[in-house]
C-alpha cells in the first residue's frame, strides 16, 4: 500500500514538474523604487495637502496602498541592508555596540560593510536567471570587498555613500559616482549640486539609466532595477525645470520630479508592453528627517519624530505595490471602513480640496450622498454660500484665544469642596507661560 502510494505521488510529482516545466511563465520583472528619507506623509493619497504627486497617486490607485509599511531602521545603511538581505541589522551586522541605541550608518571613512556571508537580493534573483542593477546611493560598504556587483549587482550606475560635500579633497575627498566597477566622477566636481540653490541634475540621470535599463531588458531575461535615489536626502536637490515649482519649498521640488520620473518609469513599462509582468514597489528607506525641516525635510503625517527615531514617523514609510493584472487597483486601504461613499472617502482621495463638498441634510442626514457639482441644484446653492462666507469674514472679530497660555498652578490642586475634606493640595505658583503643543 505504501509503495502504491509512493509510487503513485511519484509519478504525479513527475507528470506535474514536465507540464510546469513546459508552461512555466517568465518570471517577473522587479523595481524596487526606493527613496531616501520621504515620510509617510510625503504623498497626497496620504493626505500631504499640495497634492503635488499625481503619479504616485495615481500608482496607488492602480494598485495597492500599504498605510502601514514598515522599514526595519530608522537610518539609510542599516535599513537598505535590512531590505536586500531580509534580515533585521542585529542579524546582518549593520549596527554598533559602541555606545547603547546608537544610530550607525556607512560614512565614508567606515572600515565595515555587508559581509559576504550575507545573500542578497540580487544574488537571489541571479541564481533564478535575472539581470540586476543598482541605480543611486548603495550605502552597504564602500570598500572593494563591498561593491555592489560583488553582491549580485550586475550594473551600477550610482555612489556608494551620501552626496555630501563638498570636500576640499585634502581632509576629505569627494564622494565617487560609479558605474559599474569604476568610478566615473565625484560629486561636486564631476556631478555638480548647487548647495546655494539646490540644482542638480541627478534625478535625470538616475532616471535615464533606469530608461535606458528597462528598455535594453524589456524583450530580454527577466531584470531586477533597484531605483535607489536620494534627492529628498539633505542636500535636497532638483533639476532646474523643477526647482521653485511646489508649494513646499525646494524638498517639494525634488518631491515633484521623483513623482515625475515614478509616472514615466510606470508608462515606460506600458509603452513596451511588460506592465502586466513587472512587479513595482514603491517605499522610503526612512522617516522624514526633521532635523532637515522645513527646508530639506519632509512630512511624516500625523505620525511621532522621524529618521533616527524608532517613533512611527521614522519607522512607517509610504509603500505602494503596482502590478496590472496581478495586483487589484485600489486595495490595500480604507480610511473609513463601512462608510464607503462614492467620490468622498475615496482611495485616492479626489477632490477634496476642489470645491466644498455639499450635502442635502434634509433627504441625506448621515452625509452620505455628495450633491452633483455639475448640477443646477449645486450650483444655486453655492452662490448663495460664497457671499455669506464673504461677509461672514468681513465682519468676524475674532475672540482672545483660550489655548495659548498654560500655567501649572490651575491645575485640579484645589477643586471646589476640597476643604470639607481635607483634600486640598496647594498649587505651585503662579508662571503663565505660553503652552508648548508638540504635535
Ligand atoms: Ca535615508
Amino acid at each position: 500500500m505504501a509503495t502504491v502510494a509512493m509510487v503513485l505521488g511519484l509519478s504525479l510529482f513527475l507528470g506535474w514538474a514536465s507540464l510546469g516545466a513546459e508552461a512555466e511563465p517568465r518570471p517577473p520583472n522587479i523595481v524596487l523604487l526606493l527613496m531616501d528619507d520621504m515620510g509617510w506623509g510625503d504623498l497626497g493619497v496620504f493626505g500631504e495637502p499640495s497634492k503635488e504627486t499625481p503619479h504616485l497617486d495615481q500608482m496607488a490607485a492602480e494598485g495597492m496602498l500599504f498605510p502601514n509599511f514598515y522599514t526595519a531602521n530608522p537610518l539609510c545603511s542599516p535599513s537598505r541592508a535590512a531590505l536586500l538581505t531580509g534580515r533585521l541589522p542585529i542579524r546582518n551586522g549593520f549596527y554598533t555596540t559602541n555606545a547603547h541605541a546608537r544610530n550607525a550608518y556607512t560614512p565614508q571613512e567606515i572600515v565595515g560593510g555587508i559581509p559576504d556571508s550575507e545573500f542578497l537580493l540580487p544574488e537571489l534573483l541571479k541564481k533564478a536567471g535575472y539581470v540586476n542593477k543598482i541605480v543611486g546611493k548603495w550605502h552597504l560598504g564602500h570598500r572593494p570587498q563591498f561593491h555592489p556587483l560583488k553582491h549580485g549587482f550586475d550594473e551600477w550606475f550610482g555612489a556608494p555613500n551620501c552626496h555630501f560635500g563638498p570636500y576640499d579633497n585634502k581632509a576629505r575627498p569627494n564622494i565617487p559616482v560609479y558605474r559599474n566597477w569604476e568610478m566615473v566622477g565625484r560629486f561636486f566636481e564631476d556631478f555638480p549640486i548647487n548647495l546655494k540653490t539646490g540644482e542638480a541634475n541627478l534625478t535625470q540621470i538616475y532616471l535615464q539609466e533606469a530608461v535606458d535599463f528597462i528598455k535594453q531588458q524589456a524583450h530580454q531575461q527577466p531584470f531586477f532595477l533597484y531605483w535607489a535615489v536620494d534627492a529628498t536626502h539633505a542636500p535636497v536637490y532638483a533639476s532646474k525645470s523643477f526647482l521653485g515649482t511646489s508649494q513646499r519649498g525646494r524638498y517639494g521640488d525634488a518631491v515633484r520630479e521623483i513623482d515625475d520620473c515614478v509616472g514615466k518609469i510606470l508608462k515606460l513599462l506600458q509603452d513596451l508592453g511588460i506592465q502586466e509582468n513587472t512587479f513595482v514597489f514603491f517605499t522610503s528607506d526612512n522617516g522624514a528627517a526633521l532635523i532637515s525641516a522645513p527646508i530639506q525635510g519632509g512630512s511624516n503625517g500625523p505620525f511621532l519624530c522621524g529618521k533616527q527615531t524608532t517613533f512611527e514617523g521614522g519607522m512607517r514609510e509610504p509603500a505602494i505595490a503596482w502590478w496590472p493584472g496581478h495586483i487589484p487597483a485600489g486595495r490595500g486601504i480604507d480610511f473609513c471602513p463601512g462608510q464607503n461613499i462614492s467620490g468622498v472617502t475615496t482611495h485616492s482621495q479626489e477632490e477634496h480640496t476642489k470645491l466644498p463638498l455639499l450635502f442635502h441634510l434634509g433627504r441625506d442626514p448621515g452625509e452620505k450622498y455628495p450633491i452633483s457639482f455639475s448640477s443646477l441644484e449645486y450650483q444655486n446653492v453655492l452662490l448663495k454660500i460664497f457671499p455669506i462666507v464673504e461677509e461672514h469674514k468681513k465682519t468676524m472679530i475674532p475672540a482672545e484665544p483660550q489655548l495659548n497660555v498654560c500655567n501649572l498652578a490651575v491645575m485640579n490642586w484645589a477643586p471646589p469642596g476640597c476643604e470639607k475634606l481635607g483634600r486640598c493640595l496647594a498649587s505651585p505658583e503662579s508662571k503663565p507661560e505660553k503652552c508648548f503643543w508638540p504635535h
